[in-house]
């Protein structure tokens, strides 16, 4: 006789397909409460994070590893990790646009700066998906516009 199949593991959409800033009310207030134990929450100003990792920042010779911080707001805030100091911001506005190089490199274009950034663990394109998710919920006319 044949064993029982063993079930199928399947990844829910809220893991895979849902948009991060698909949120209501009560989901958002009940994610910020959660957060107030991420050690990161001091940084972000009381925005819920809805991305975070850590990115290597490219500027001059050396890179410099970031935890990466992107919130409601929207904001994008980098940390520096290994001494919890705050460090700065990619500033948010309708002309902020993210590419992906490959799986590791990825840019952010702002109308004053090109950020060099690199996802050590190849998610650049993860980036990029929740950057385009973000600017189309605060964007939305510019982001059809770039598409
Ligand atoms: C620094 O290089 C770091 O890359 C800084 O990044 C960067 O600031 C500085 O650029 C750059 O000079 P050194 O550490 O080798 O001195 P971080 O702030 O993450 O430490 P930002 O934040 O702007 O990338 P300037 O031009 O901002 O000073």
């Amino acid at each position: 006789m044949l064993p029982d199949a063993a079930p199928v593991p399947t990844r829910k959409k809220s893991e895979s397909g849902r948009n991060l800033t698909e949120l209501s009310q009560e989901e958002i207030q009940k994610r910020l409460l959660a957060q107030e134990s991420n050690p990161f929450h001091v940084f972000v100003e009381g925005n819920l994070i809805l991305k975070q990792g850590l990115v290597d920042k490219r500027k001059g010779l050396f890179p410099r590893r970031r935890m990466f911080l992107l919130t409601l707001g929207p904001h994008l805030y980098y940390v520096d990790p290994g001494t919890m100091t705050f460090k700065g911001e990619i500033p948010w506005s309708k002309d902020l646009r993210i590419e992906a190089k490959n799986f590791k490199t990825f840019f952010i274009h702002t109308p004053n700066r090109k950020y060099y950034l690199e996802d050590p663990d190849g998610y650049a394109l993860e980036w990029c998906k929740a950057v385009d998710q973000v600017k189309q919920r605060y964007f939305p006319d510019e982001s059809a516009l770039d598409a």
